[in-house]
């Protein structure tokens, strides 16, 4: 396997990075996670955006154009002969010293991986997810904002881990208010009395490149879709709920804290909006 790395195509073998760096040391980078369907890039564009607004926000100052950093995703899509997969671009400070002085990093170094995907069973798109509520509230926007893609994710972490240890695949997060954030890899939708709703950043939801395409499809549908605060209650009693991430796609969800969604079956605008995304990822974007 080929690794982008600050330039160059290299060996997986020799794709390292120092110990001084300060992405390894203090989390403190930024990454994107993009998919390749049928040799073209989703929402290249996007995900390079809001890299460089997670950028603008930790002050890092990318070194590299958006064309630039495009042309080298394209480039390691390639080299590794992919038409499908999962691709990983990472920008961490660089190499520092062991204060978190950021100011002493010279150079913010990049990588980006491309590889095969990992998806979530089949049998959980045509059955529907039964996820749980965790204690690990979604960190306060004061402290970071969770708009930022940042290299520190050990929040989502301790989430998932609880999910597990739940028997569940996914976890909802609370913010601190107790309203509903976001899950700890996807974004959230319900669906009520025929409109779509889902939690704002404000109320600490990643801006999640999947969810603007549901507003999208949402449109495309005519089906009525607005950020929402939205409360566990709300979840339980939602007629459909399913989670959206580059990962993920758009996936169902049955069952929350024990409860059971609707029918207890994927729903029909799920399926609508599955429909459209599932055609929409390879008739679009960016091709290698
Ligand atoms: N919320 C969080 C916290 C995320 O990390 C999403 C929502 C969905 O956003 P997108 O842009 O993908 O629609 C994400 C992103 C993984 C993995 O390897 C997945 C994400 C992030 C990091 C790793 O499964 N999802």
């Amino acid at each position: 396997m080929k690794i982008y790395l600050d330039g160059a195509l290299v060996d997986s073998a020799d794709a390292k990075i120092s110990v001084f760096d300060h992405g390894l040391l203090y989390g403190d980078g930024i990454f994107e996670g993009i998919r390749l369907y049928g040799g073209n890039v989703f929402r290249l564009d996007e995900h390079l955006e809001r890299l460089e607004y997670s950028a603008k926000a930790i002050l890092l100052t990318l070194p590299w154009t958006r064309q630039q950093i495009s042309d080298a995703v394209c480039e390691t899509c390639r080299a590794n002969g992919l038409r499908d997969g999962y691709i990983r671009l990472v920008v961490t400070r660089g190499v520092g010293d062991l204060g978190l002085s950021p100011w002493l990093c010279k150079l913010p170094s990049i990588f980006i991986i491309a590889d095969k995907i990992a998806l979530y069973p089949a049998k959980y798109y045509t059955e529907g997810l039964e996820i749980v509520t965790v204690a690990t509230r979604r960190m306060n926007p004061a402290a970071l904002s969770p708009a930022i893609k940042s290299l520190n994710y050990l929040n989502n972490i301790m989430a998932k881990i609880e999910a597990r240890q739940a028997g569940a695949l996914e976890a909802i997060m609370l913010n601190d208010q107790g309203f509903v954030a976001e899950c700890t890899g996807d974004n959230i939708f319900i669906v009520h009395k025929g409109k779509i709703l889902t939690p704002s950043a404000q109320q600490g939801a990643l801006k999640g490149i999947t969810r603007d395409e549901i507003f999208s499809i949402a449109k495309e549908l005519g089906v009525p879709i607005e950020e929402h605060s939205l409360t566990r209650y709300d979840v339980w009693n939602a007629d459909e709920v399913f989670l959206t991430g580059t990962g993920a796609e758009v996936i169902p969800v049955v069952k929350l804290d024990g409860r059971t969604i609707g029918t207890g079956a994927p729903g029909p605008i799920f399926g609508r909006v599955l429909e459209s995304f599932r055609r929409r990822v390879l008739t679009e974007g960016t091709r290698i």
